[in-house]
């Protein structure tokens, strides 16, 4: 059983974060996705979300790829996580490559996948406001 994780916000939830679920999954065979909490998102990436993290948390899980989701509260619980969760693989958009290589120290696969060009919550935003 081949086990992959993946960390993110994923608010509004939208199509370039389903295709980087699929591709994570396809990676392996289960699929953690670390789910950033409210207050995570708000002191450290000073992100104000528009879904409340059980909203995303529930969205989710209802996506076809994604086998548990388990909050992200901070920077640094990712060295750990893939300890506890017994991890293979480690999955982020190609917006953060090499920021993770770190993990590889730990025996962990470390995967940067190009991101969905032109879909972004921000790009959502500013087309619902004209
Ligand atoms: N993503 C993507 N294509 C997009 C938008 C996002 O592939 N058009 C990917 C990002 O690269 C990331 C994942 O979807 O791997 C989730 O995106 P965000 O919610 O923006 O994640 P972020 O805020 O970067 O949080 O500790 C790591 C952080 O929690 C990552």
């Amino acid at each position: 059983m081949k086990r992959v994780i993946t960390y993110g916000t994923f608010d509004l939830l939208h199509y370039g974060h389903i295709n980087l679920l699929k591709r994570a999954k396809a990676l392996g065979d289960y699929l953690i996705v670390v789910l950033s909490t409210d207050e995570f998102n708000w002191n450290m990436k000073q992100k104000k979300c528009y879904f409340s993290y059980e909203e995303r948390k529930m969205l989710l899980e209802a996506v076809r790829y994604v086998d548990l989701v388990i909050p992200e509260n901070n920077w640094e619980q990712k060295r750990t996580d893939v300890h506890e969760y017994h991890i293979d693989t480690f999955v982020m958009g190609d917006d953060w490559k090499g920021k993770f290589d770190f993990l590889k120290e730990e025996g962990i696969d470390v995967v940067y996948l190009p991101r969905t060009p032109e879909i972004s919550t921000t790009q959502i935003k500013k087309d619902l406001n004209h």
